[in-house]
């Protein structure tokens, strides 16, 4: 496979931007290769600047729910580039984005767009402390919520709900917040079960603590009502990206009306940003939301073809686990469950660096790292699906085996 060209600007990037890329795991480091530069993309594909092409798996990390380049998006963005780019003054485009997700999301009556998962969960994770007068933060190992340092925080196990309850039977009175991905595709795809989600609301109700789900890879991602609609929980706050900006840059967090209403300027939460809700951000944001709510057969489809990539690839590779929640999901070389961080960093990442490897030389281009997860969006075809099925059998050895090892 020819990667001249992106060799030669990783060699140029890497002088001037650290790494080379503008987010680490872009680097490909955990795959041992230089990663290809992407020249364009339409629908399910992305092509390199070598003119490489290859079925994308990460769709951006998971704001191409729709595919690239969607037609719609597109048109809709040539519109709004005509009237301007960035004001810096409310427009009717944020009062309509606010409507659809309060519409969409019910746990969610009041929201702030940002720029960022990050600014979002930083903005949540600031609010909360502000509202309960309380400092310490639960979080859980295998979950991001963004590049920013959370400090004062404890770290417990995911799904695990006998150490919630003594963190809180220990500290529960200085627990300003509970935050968790309510599935994690962070530590690869890991869903919460029902039960320890059930407990978590129960238990930061009972101690005056909020719980905030970090939805900003689920949210419009594994249903339109994101994961709190699959599990039936309403946190009291809620944390968005990817999806809600269309593959623009926007972020945003929200909840309950009088928690929400301690945000500057209505409160003493001073939370701001010179882009935040910007027109083209939430044009594509809007297009995009409205398309999933008008189109609720996309989820049908969405999980019909990740279903069958699952059971053709539980088929075919022996070593592996598949987790998987709707159109996210990861593969595990391991043949044991992963229901945790400490079980996930048990699988054979090497196996899967090597399995991420072949793959993209066979024109499937999955995420570059073990603890991430991958996506289905509503623009992979049924002969995608089959060409994944295809490939992996290429690489495959003996009976599932890897011939790759
Ligand atoms: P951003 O600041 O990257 O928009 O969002 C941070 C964030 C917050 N919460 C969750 C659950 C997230 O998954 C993320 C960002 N996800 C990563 C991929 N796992 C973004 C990819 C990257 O870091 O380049």
């Amino acid at each position: 496979m020819n990667l001249n060209r992106s060799d030669k600007l990783f060699k140029e990037a890497q002088k001037l931007i650290p790494g080379g890329v503008n987010s680490p795991v872009r680097a490909f480091k955990e795959i041992g290769i230089n990663p290809p530069f992407i020249a364009k993309a339409q629908g399910s594909r992305v092509y390199d600047e070598d003119g490489n092409e290859y079925i994308d798996f990460v769709g951006s990390w998971g704001p191409m729910i729709l595919g690239h380049n969607h037609p719609g998006i597109k048109k809709a963005l040539g519109k709004q580039l005509e009237l301007g780019t960035s004001y810096g003054a409310p427009t009717a485009l944020e009062v309509e984005t606010a409507g659809i997700i309060t519409e969409i999301v019910p746990s969610v009556e009041m929201i702030r767009m940002v720029n960022s998962g990050t600014e979002a969960t930083m903005s949540a994770l600031r609010l909360a402390r502000a509202y309960t007068k309380r400092e310490k933060i639960v979080k859980f190992a295998g979950n991001y919520h963004g590049h920013h340092v959370i400090e004062n925080t404890i770290t417990a196990d995911y799904n695990d709900t006998e150490g919630i309850k003594a963190i809180f039977r220990e500290s529960g009175a200085q627990i300003a917040t509970v935050i968790l991905e309510p599935v994690s595709g962070n530590m690869g795809v890991v869903p919460a079960k029902q039960e320890f989600l059930d407990n978590l609301r129960a238990i930061t109700q009972k101690y005056g603590s909020l719980l905030i789900f970090d939805e900003v890879m689920t949210g419009f991602r594994v249903a339109l009502g994101g994961a709190q609609s699959l599990y039936n929980i309403k946190p009291d706050l809620t944390c968005f990206g990817k999806i809600i900006g269309g593959g623009l840059p926007v972020g945003a967090y929200g909840g309950k009306r009088e928690i929400m209403e301690m945000v500057a300027p209505l409160g003493p939460v001073y939370q701001a940003g010179t882009l935040s809700g910007n027109p083209l951000a939430m044009t594509a944001g809007l297009t995009a939301l409205k398309i999933l709510r008008e189109n609720p057969e996309i989820y049908i489809q969405l999980e019909k073809k990740a279903k069958r990539l699952q059971e053709g690839l539980e088929t075919d590779i022996m070593e592996a686990r598949i987790n998987r929640v709707g159109s996210m999901m990861s593969v595990f070389f391991t043949q044991k469950p992963v229901f945790d961080y400490r079980s996930a960093k048990k699988c054979n990442t090497q196996m899967y660096a090597k399995y991420c490897k072949s793959m993209l030389e066979k024109g499937i281009y999955l995420p570059p790292s073990q603890f991430e997860a991958f996506f289905i969006s509503h623009s992979h075809t049924d002969e995608d699906i089959d060409l994944f099925l295809q490939k992996n059998k290429e690489i495959l050895g003996r009976t599932g085996g890897l011939k790759i090892l």
